[in-house]
């Protein structure tokens, strides 16, 4: 939900600086034609220039929130021979990178506390699971993994993800 809303507000950001800019622009281009010159030419220019530099800004952190912005990994703990990990599902999964064992049984206890129904089932289309999480319970999902490798998990309609990472 969280992720959602900051996609949503950082979308309507670069929208609204994209056609503020380009309205500007034509405003510029109109008071030039008409004025014939007394309107000075560099207050336009550093407009421009700053509007471009916030354009610019803006699609760096765009960038960076959806290219660099790691996820947090944990390994798995070891206990009677199964590898548990704890998953928190709020606006996301974390952590959303869980470091595990090959050949070892996994369980992965996902503790639901975001209520949107974006995230009421997870998918691990590699070990054939599509689990329903109960909103404020922990569910646990099982499996073993038997090659390594990473293995992409996500929400109903994969809009959220996470990934298991399989070593030897
Ligand atoms: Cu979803």
């Amino acid at each position: 939900m969280k992720k959602h809303q900051a996609i949503a507000i950082l979308i309507s950001i670069g929208l609204s600086v994209g056609i503020v800019s380009s309205m500007s622009a034509q405003d510029m281009t109109k008071h030039n034609s008409s004025s014939k010159g007394f309107q000075p030419i560099e207050q336009p220019i550093a407009l421009k220039i700053a509007i471009a530099v916030g354009g610019l800004s803006l699609m760096v952190t765009q960038l960076w929130w959806f290219l660099l912005s790691k996820p947090k990994s944990q390994q798995a703990e070891i206990s009677d021979g199964i590898q548990e990990v704890t998953i928190t599902v709020d606006g996301g999964y974390v952590p959303s990178l869980v470091t595990v064992k090959r050949g070892q049984p996994v369980r992965l206890q996902f503790d639901r506390r975001d209520p949107s129904s974006c995230l009421e089932k997870v998918l691990f289309p590699d070990f054939h699971v599509a689990q329903d999480l109960v909103l404020n319970q922990t569910t646990p999902v099982e499996f073993t993994p038997q090659t390594v490798g990473m293995f992409q998990f996500s929400c109903g309609m994969g809009m959220f993800h996470g990934a298991i990472a399989v070593e030897n």
